[in-house]
């Protein structure tokens, strides 16, 4: 089973995705827990410079655009496919959705293009994946609360709502693999929101 975790910034996805990797473990699974961009050294190389505040020269949108498909065609040959593979339980923090939220909805890069990069480089989707949704603004001050912000986080509220209203798009067009979750709910409700849609899933598909 391979789970994606999406929404705008500090929604909750992290501490989600560490409850759920405990519950698959109390349950003797075996669990890869994972993120985008990144999840493998190179792949991290790659967020790193994403993330970056680079103060000399801009990063433009399809360089942007094309290196988180780098790292993401890395992380996919690396990690996803042979735990999938290894039947292993896969929960990955991000995925291809957020770069149709955050590429497109947000940048305004062409979906043509990003249909381009999904065909040729995505090997696997998720069979699930949780938006997480709150307002932007909820986000926005967890993330400042954490201190210097990266270069996503640096974009302002604007930003954030056509990220937001992307996701919500994607929930629309495949409502059965896109799940949303009140992100504004406690820890604990979020958590146990996201174990029925598990059990759900796991019933349709006998598994
Ligand atoms: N990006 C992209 O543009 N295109 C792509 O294709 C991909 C990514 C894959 C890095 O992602 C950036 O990459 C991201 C989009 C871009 N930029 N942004 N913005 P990231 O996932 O590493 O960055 P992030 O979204 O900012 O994640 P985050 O800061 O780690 O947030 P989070 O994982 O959603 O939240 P958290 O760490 O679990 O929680 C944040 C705080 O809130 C923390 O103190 C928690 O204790 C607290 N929290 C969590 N849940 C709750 C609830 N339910 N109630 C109250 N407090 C809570």
């Amino acid at each position: 089973m391979f789970i994606s975790f999406e929404g705008t910034e500090g929604v909750g996805k992290t501490t989600l995705i560490h409850k759920i990797r405990d519950y698959f473990l109390e349950q003797s699974k075996q669990v890869v827990l994972t993120r985008e961009p990144g999840g493998t050294p190179l792949a991290e190389q790659i967020r790193s410079v994403l993330l970056t505040v680079n103060h000399e020269e801009r990063m433009s949108n399809d360089t942007e655009l094309l290196l988180m498909y780098a790292a993401r065609a890395q992380h996919l040959q690396q990690v996803i496919m042979p735990a999938l593979e290894n039947s292993s339980i896969v929960l990955c923090d991000r995925f291809c959705d957020s770069s149709f939220a955050y590429q497109c909805a947000g940048r305004g890069l062409s979906r043509e293009k990003l249909a381009l990069l999904n065909q040729n480089f995505v090997l696997k989707m998720p069979d699930l994946t949780f938006w997480l949704d709150a307002p932007t603004e909820l986000g926005m001050q967890r993330a400042r609360a954490r201190g210097a912000l990266d270069r996503f986080e640096q974009e302002k509220a604007a930003f954030f709502e056509k990220v937001r209203a992307g996701f919500a798009e994607l929930h629309q067009l495949e409502p059965n693999r896109v799940k949303r979750i009140d992100a504004t709910q406690s820890p604990e409700q979020v958590f146990n929101d996201a174990i029925e849609r598990i059990s759900s899933w796991k019933a349709e598909h006998k598994c």
